[in-house]
């Protein structure tokens, strides 16, 4: 038996990429393999089963008689089957997951922290993230307007480390007391479990309306990032003020962000709400795509840091979870960056079992008084718990890839045989010792604390809508209307007027406009003078599209080659080489799923392109462009389709880029009838004409036009 200490040495040297997907390695069962002995299907107990599919039964072989209890492997099956469930979480039920690793550039951020996952450039940890919807159950759809949780482990050599945080800055409430309130508040109701994977109802907007210090966040979650594109193209925060504490004992407060490589996009919400009906797994399905087809999402890490010393040196507590540090005043210093390089093999053990806790944090990174991250820092632990009993942290997905030894054993499903008859401390063979600071134990910092005990909040903490004020002056104008749109959505969904009057009225002290806009759209109170007046500040990195990528990227994006019999193969072929360069999937959609034959190739001949769907068995709101090659059969066929002439006209409603050749051309004029659109008009001209969007050209060289759609998606 070594000491801790020892085990702690030992971490030093394992740590590997893979520290995390070795360690698994260990639990991974392969069910295509059979045993030595060449048992394929045997009992929970390990015993070779001949037959799965009949209940033992009292039968004279002409008909069948009662079956019998004292069938051991029936009562397995079915009894196994009856507890397959564990509860839900609570919050963020609906989850997706995936593996990967993570950098630091270098050790710039040892002026803040001694945490060598920060500060060792050396090292590669692994990390587990979990994507989530807050809302909704485990089964509900993935494009609802809400909340994204965006929850990373870090498998540090120094244990585990958590960041628990979501894909907006700030929260709904400062003080964790309030969290079962604001729960209960946007979950179904009690009395009819209505609604599912929405916050338009209405308790939540009735104890927002009652709550103001809700209203910043309310604005992010009515924003386009209540309905992002994908968890790969979202923002992520820790939310809570954290500190950071370096080699010579200083402390900072920090705010953790993770910065998306593809930029921050999202869907418009009649996308969104068709979506929700048509792949209700869409970003499920988007994650493992990406990952599957060798488009790994990355984030930047970035941290803001505030000196001890500056605490009180802002008009807002910077401990106040609804208040975001604006980066104009605490600029965001990126310093490492995380992959997401490998999916998942079985959803339940890995995506349903792990278990954050925002109480999970390394040496060198620790606490501050914000009072809502106090509170989680007890909830997390709690919950576990109930979902997954006492032993959860020795589950494989939870398991740290250092060494675990102390003196805590027992408990209901406990893994791990330890040998030894000591379990307590001190003891008279000075093993499970306590490693000292100076040996890498966890070491508080020493704060000094003195008040009155009472229940209440800072002066500061009081203060709710400058910030929200600021969010919304921010926003760009196509924004702000989706905004507008977005919260007259939720409040017509609210039939009691005291809810829908109550908000408009608390929207007055945000924006005039807004408060009119949307009074006037839900039949709301409509102000005539603003209630409070406006501040007029505002800052670029508050909408969405500060994050686009320098260069406009098409990476990762899916996009639908619309086609039918007599399509020009040429053109297909060069501008699905094109996207593929520029890492793009492309779908060909075509009249069948099997071969779509070009021009000048015999129908039926099986020399065809196979196309991937059927024009009835995806819709337009799946794919991100769209292209229409020429060919004139095959463009009459597009153009007496009604399903194909409302896939254009939609991706059209939706802002997304189509391109068309030749006849191709022809039909988005004439039978799709985009409005409002310049054509290239000339069959004859290579000229490409460019049109909110729609890109058209009269011939082209294969290839040429990919270069134009290449440029999709930058404002999506
Ligand atoms: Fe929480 C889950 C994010 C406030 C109590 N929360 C949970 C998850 C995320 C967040 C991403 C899902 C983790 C996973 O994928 O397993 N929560 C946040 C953020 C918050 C926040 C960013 C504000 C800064 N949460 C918050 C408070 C409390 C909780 C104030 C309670 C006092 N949250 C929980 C929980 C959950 C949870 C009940 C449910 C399942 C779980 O923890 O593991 O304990």
């Amino acid at each position: 038996m070594s000491s801790v200490t020892g085990a702690v040495k030992q971490a030093f040297v394992s740590a590997t990429q893979s520290a995390k997907l070795a360690d698994l390695q260990r639990d991974i069962q392969d069910p295509t393999a059979t045993d030595s002995k060449g048992y394929t299907h045997t009992t929970d107990h390990g015993v070779p089963v001949s037959d799965t599919d009949n209940w033992l039964k009292v039968s004279d072989g002409t008909g069948t008689g009662p079956s019998l209890l004292e069938d051991q492997f029936g009562r397995e099956k079915i009894h196994r089957f009856d507890h397959e469930r564990i509860p839900e979480r609570v919050v963020h039920a609906r989850g997706a997951g995936a593996h990967g690793i993570f950098k630091v550039y270098d050790d710039r951020a040892s002026k803040y922290t001694y945490a060598p996952v920060l500060t060792d450039p050396s090292r590669t940890t692994s990390t587990f993230v979990r994507f989530s919807t807050v809302q909704g159950s485990r089964g509900s759809a993935d494009t609802v307007r809400d909340v994204r949780g965006f929850a990373v482990k870090f498998y540090t050599d120094e244990g585990n480390w958590d960041i628990v945080g979501n894909d907006i800055p700030v929260f709904f409430i400062q003080d964790a007391i309030k969290f079962p309130d604001i729960i209960h508040a946007v979950k179904p109701e009690p009395h009819n479990e209505v609604p599912q994977g929405q916050s338009a109802h209405n308790n939540f907007w009735d104890f927002v309306g009652l709550q103001p210090e809700s209203a910043h966040m309310v604005m992010w979650v009515m924003s386009d990032r209540g309905i992002p594109r994908s968890f790969r193209m979202m923002q992520g925060f820790g939310v809570n003020t954290y500190t950071l504490v370096n080699a010579k004992g200083e402390r900072h407060f920090v705010k953790f962000h993770w910065i998306p490589e593809l930029g921050v996009h999202s869907l418009m919400w009649d996308e969104a709400l068709k979506i929700n009906g048509q792949d209700p797994d869409f970003h499920r399905k988007d994650l493992q795509e990406a990952i599957e087809n060798g488009a790994p999402p990355k984030w930047q890490f970035a941290i803001q840091c505030i000196p001890e010393s500056k605490e009180h040196d802002f008009d807002f507590d910077i401990l106040d979870a609804t208040k975001l540090w604006p980066e104009e005043l605490v600029p965001l210093e990126v310093i490492g960056e995380m992959e997401l390089n490998r999916c998942v093999d079985e959803y339940f053990t890995e995506v349903e079992q792990v278990a954050f806790c925002t109480s999970h944090v390394v040496p060198g990174i620790g606490f501050s008084d914000d009072p809502l991250l106090q509170g989680r820092n007890f909830s997390y632990f709690d919950t576990q718990i109930t979902r997954l009993g006492v032993n959860w942290e020795e589950l494989p997905i939870n398991r740290p890839v250092c060494p675990v030894l102390n003196n805590q054993r027992d408990g209901a499903m406990r893994h791990k045989i330890t040998t030894g008859e000591i379990n307590y401390w001190p003891n008279r063979k000075n093993i499970t010792a306590p490693v000292k600071p100076e040996a890498g134990g966890y070491h508080e910092y020493a704060q000094k604390v003195a008040g009155i005990k009472q229940r209440v909040r800072g002066a500061k903490f009081q203060e709710h809508y400058n910030q929200a004020q600021l969010f919304y002056n921010s926003l760009r104008s196509y924004e702000r209307a989706h905004l507008i749109s977005a919260i007259s959505f939720e409040l017509s969904h609210c039939d009691e007027p005291i809810v829908y009057e109550s908000y408009t009225k608390l929207l007055n002290n945000i924006d005039f406009d807004l408060a009119k806009k949307v009074a006037i759209n839900v039949g709301g109170v409509v102000p005539e003078r603003p209630s409070r007046s406006n501040h007029g500040q505002s800052s670029p990195t508050l909408s969405q599209l500060y994050y686009a990528p320098k260069t406009p990227t098409i990476k990762s994006r899916r996009i639908a080659i619309v086609l039918a019999d007599g399509f020009n193969i040429a053109e297909v072929e060069g501008v699905r080489a094109a996207l593929k360069a520029g890492g793009a999937t492309t779908w060909i959609i075509g009249p069948r799923r099997g071969y779509v034959y070009p021009a000048g190739v015999e129908v039926g001949s099986g020399k065809g392109l196979f196309a991937d769907h059927h024009f009835e068995g995806q819709r337009s709101t799946l794919f991100d462009a769209f292209i229409v090659p020429s060919g004139a059969t095959h463009a009459q066929t597009l153009a007496g389709n009604g399903r194909t002439i409302h896939w254009m006209r939609e991706a059209f409603g939706h802002c997304k880029a189509i391109g068309a050749i030749g006849e191709g051309v022809v039909f988005l004029r004439e039978a799709a009838g985009l409005p409002g659109i310049e054509y290239a008009t000339n069959p004859n001209s290579d000229v490409v004409v460019s049109s909110y969007g729609v890109v058209t050209v009269g011939k082209v060289d294969a290839g040429t036009i990919a270069a134009d759609v290449l440029k999709i998606g930058q404002e999506k």
